[in-house]
């Protein structure tokens, strides 16, 4: 099969990683008989500097035609970070429905997590991520700006459809694998939108009798992905919870530079988008040193869900082999002094 591929790297150290991931993209692909045609766009904070936008007007109906995205990574330093989330990711992600966000947080063998009870197989979480609402949804408002009496207001959006669909996401996940699901809330103190998402979860739930439900809120879930991360397996999460736990998920890994993440139209009418779980990194760009592995492992997501399995599986074993390797080269922040494109390199030749 072929398919067309929307480059987008971002700010950063996204086209450090994009650059460096897509050949390795390209020789998966090859190996398996699939096809894939990149087009990429320089869209991102550089771009806002220049027009005052980080895309053109009609950057998403440009977007729309493809099979599948691959982001890098928004944010700079000398713009308040909404600006860069606002202009880009979240209206992709929003306009193309990619409501399911799966990112999981895997301790691969040979990577040493900080915390010392752990070794590589022992965790393997798949957090279910909400996408497109929530705190996220930019509802809300300012006033008084200045004044005594200034008043800002953020509010949390949960719909039926939305909040349906990402639950149903995580059970059937949670079915395919151990059957047991994390529910993370914080009902106590939300007791509309969050309670609202347990009664969706509870509705859901009768739909997957062999599903074993677990309910946590997210200030203990927190402490417990770092107290017994080995017995999670899959969460599900409101888009701000799931932001933050995935980040905990990825250190608790081994490194922020090992965290894939695929944004999922589930009803595959758009384009899904698939990227690194980290961020700009603005302190390392231009250093070469910054970690591929996260974006190619969000390359395996993405063959995955355009149902290339082979392509998927060669890439998601690929990385798994290198970091097995002792003597392969690592970036540093798995402890090693090589280069993002020696890693990248390395990767080929094993492919
Ligand atoms: N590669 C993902 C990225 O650039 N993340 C920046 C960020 O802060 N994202 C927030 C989010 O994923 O909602």
């Amino acid at each position: 099969m072929s398919y067309d591929i929307a480059l987008l790297p971002g700010d950063g150290i996204g086209p450090t990683v994009v650059d460096a991931a897509v050949p390795v993209l390209d020789a998966a692909a090859a190996a398996n008989d699939v096809d894939v045609e990149t087009t990429r766009y320089d869209w991102g904070t550089q771009r806002y500097f220049d027009t005052g936008a980080m895309m053109p007007e009609d950057g998403l109906d440009r977007l729309a035609s493809f099979d599948a995205i691959l982001f890098g990574a928004v944010g700079h330093p000398d713009v308040p970070d909404h600006i860069p989330l606002d202009g880009l990711i979240l209206p992709i992600r929003k306009r193309f429905d990619q409501t399911v966000c799966r990112r999981p947080a895997v301790l691969f063998d040979g990577v040493r997590s900080p915390l010392r009870a752990y070794e590589g197989g022992d965790i393997d979480i798949l957090v279910f991520r909400e996408n497109t609402e929530g705190e996220y949804a930019d509802v809300g408002g300012r006033e008084h700006r200045g004044f005594a009496n200034e008043v800002a207001v953020q509010s949390a959006v949960y719909t039926r459809r939305s909040t349906e669909r990402i639950v149903r996401a995580a059970f059937e996940a949670a079915t395919e694998r151990s059957g047991h699901l994390t529910n993370v809330t914080k009902s106590n103190a939300q007791a509309h939108g969050m309670v609202f998402w347990d009664d969706i979860v509870a509705e859901v739930s009768e739909e997957y009798p062999d599903v074993d439900v677990e309910r946590l809120l997210v200030d203990a879930a927190s402490m417990d992905f770092v107290r017994r991360p080995d017995e999670f397996d899959v969460v599900v999460a409101s888009n701000l919870f799931g932001d933050i736990l995935t980040d905990v998920g990825a250190i608790v890994t081994g490194s922020m530079g090992l965290a894939p993440s695929a944004n999922i139209d589930p009803g595959n009418d758009h384009p899904s988008m698939f990227e690194p779980v980290h961020g700009s990194a603005f302190d390392i760009m231009g250093e070469g040193v910054a970690n591929p592995l996260a974006t190619v492992l969000s390359g395996s997501l993405m063959f995955d869900h355009l149902g290339e399995e082979a392509a998927a599986s060669a890439l998601w074993d690929v990385v798994a082999d290198q970091l097995a390797d002792e003597n392969a080269p690592r970036t540093p922040d798995l402890g090693g002094d090589s280069t993002t494109e020696a890693v990248a390199t390395d990767l080929r030749g094993r492919l």
